[in-house]
């Protein structure tokens, strides 16, 4: 269990006193400390620095909202199979009748400030919006395409306008999916076949120079600080191409980042969707993930994870040294579905306690407690299966060690032996630090922790240790 009101009164006192601390040591302002150092050493001051806030704010929030939230799933009283955003191309909707939405897109209940407030609430750090997905409609104003919010629906506002203020309010960063390749409303767009025939006989650079990239050039013209693009699904997309966009974005806006879906290597490394890696990756890398199965709303998608299994795989993320990205599908009026407003502030919760060991932390120098790979069983590729351990997990900071508990050990947890001298233990949620004794030898550290588990999990162990990296 995430919450009882008993957490919730410990959370707020223990996140206050918790937050003083961390304003005082500077850890919040972000000093900058050690990245893995065989990339330290090669990457340019230049990259240091526009990375700087992507490796600090480690959870995002991600925004599939478009044309698609108004059939919700199905087309024609049929329910149609797959993520919500692509239903044009599952149903093979012609143009002439897709474009038919936007004569009803009125989501006169959005409001930019309560969804930042709900990025805000669940310890999120920035957001990022579908300005343009594959459906090729934008929800901004676009002077490059009528096929926008602005000029083609009866809501007439600029939703893009409206969140750039109130993150700007709110102080969390902004940034833009934009499907640069997949545009299924434009003939010479990737992706729609049923309309346009093959993909190979269409003039792809005409879409590009006449659609995506002046629509790129807008959205970093228009609206402030844009923090990343997040291109996807780079199909067509050469070097020469992709180099294109990059050129835009250096030129506009030379600290936006790119993400790892342009065609050409980006600042840092998209997983999968909802792929976590099983083992740390030193380098810089972000999981877009769901809270059900969809991206875009799905009326009848109600496979919400819980506000446990979240906790779980941001902390898993955080330790590996990823990003965790998580979305939601606002529906066609512009409300942000309940379970997926309960989940994330669940999460935000238990962040308010526990963020020292979240914003801005390094991955473990462990491993061992992440899992190991199996020597009997085989995965469909016929490599050996990696068999994930759930127990616990690490995340550091110079000077500091944040050992998350998933299972109670009840009584003494033994971590891996490290040749830093530990100097105090204390549990995050507890406002008083209270000490834990710490028996530590040259083979293994045990600490003592009470015999009874705690009513929220995970529990997070804080060490102080001598030195700013850990030895081992
Ligand atoms: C893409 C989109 O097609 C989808 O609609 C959604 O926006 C998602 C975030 O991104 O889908 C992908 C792209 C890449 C992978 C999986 C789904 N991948 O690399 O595993």
């Amino acid at each position: 269990m995430i919450e009882t009101s008993r957490q919730l009164k410990m959370s707020l006192s223990a996140f206050m006193i918790a937050f003083g601390a961390l304003l005082t040591s500077g850890l919040v302002l972000g000093t900058p400390h050690a990245w893995n150092q065989s990339a330290q050493s090669t990457e340019s001051t230049e990259q240091a620095a526009r990375m700087k806030w992507f490796r600090e704010a480690k959870f995002g929030l991600f925004i599939h909202w478009g044309l698609y939230a108004i059939p919700a799933g199905e087309w024609k009283g049929q329910p149609i199979a797959g993520i919500g955003e692509w239903i044009m191309n599952r149903a093979k909707i012609p143009v002439k009748e897709y474009e038919q939405l936007a004569a009803q897109f009125n989501p006169v209940k959005f409001n930019a400030d309560e969804w930042v407030k709900l990025a805000e609430d669940a310890g999120m750090k920035y957001i990022v919006i579908t300005s343009k997905h594959h459906d090729g409609f934008a929800i901004y104003q676009s002077r490059a395409s009528k096929y926008n919010i602005v000029d083609a629906t009866p809501f007439k506002r600029d939703p893009l306008k409206e969140l750039a203020a109130a993150c700007a309010k709110r102080n969390l960063r902004l940034g833009f999916y934009y499907s640069q390749a997949q545009d299924w409303h434009e003939s010479n767009g990737a992706g729609n076949t049923w309309d346009f025939g093959p993909d190979d006989q269409k003039n792809f650079d005409q879409y590009l120079q006449e659609k995506a990239e002046p629509q790129v050039r807008e959205l970093l013209a228009n609206y402030g600080p844009v923090c990343l693009i997040w291109f996807d699904t780079p199909r067509m997309m050469t070097k020469e191409r992709s180099q294109r966009f990059i050129d835009i974005l250096r030129t506009l806006q030379p600290q936006c980042l790119i993400d790892g879906r342009l065609g050409a290597s980006g600042d840092y490394r998209s997983m999968g969707d909802n792929r976590i890696p099983d083992t740390v990756i030193n380098e810089d890398w972000e999981v877009p993930a769901t809270l059900n199965r969809t991206w875009g709303y799905k009326k009848d998608d109600n496979d919400w994870k819980s506000p446990e299994d979240l906790t779980f795989k941001l902390v898993d993320i955080i330790s590996k040294g990823g990003n965790y990205l998580l979305n939601v599908g606002p529906t066609a009026e512009g409300i942000i579905p309940q379970p997926s407003q309960d989940n994330l502030r669940a999460v935000g919760r238990w962040l308010k306690v526990n963020g020292e060991a979240i914003y801005g932390a390094r991955p473990t120098p462990f491993g061992e407690e992440l899992g190991q790979l199996s020597t009997a069983e085989t995965g469909k590729d016929g490599k050996p299966l990696f068999k994930a351990k759930m127990d616990w997990r690490c995340t550091t900071r110079p000077g500091k060690l944040f050992i998350h508990l998933f299972k109670w050990p009840a009584a003494q947890f033994e971590l891996p032996a490290i040749k830093n001298k530990v100097k105090k233990a204390y549990l995050l949620a507890d406002p008083g630090r209270k000490p834990l004794s710490v028996n530590q030898t040259d083979s293994a550290i045990s600490i003592s922790l009470p015999q009874q588990a705690p009513a929220s999990m995970p529990l997070v162990v804080s060490l102080e240790i001598e030195g700013d990296t850990v030895r081992r």
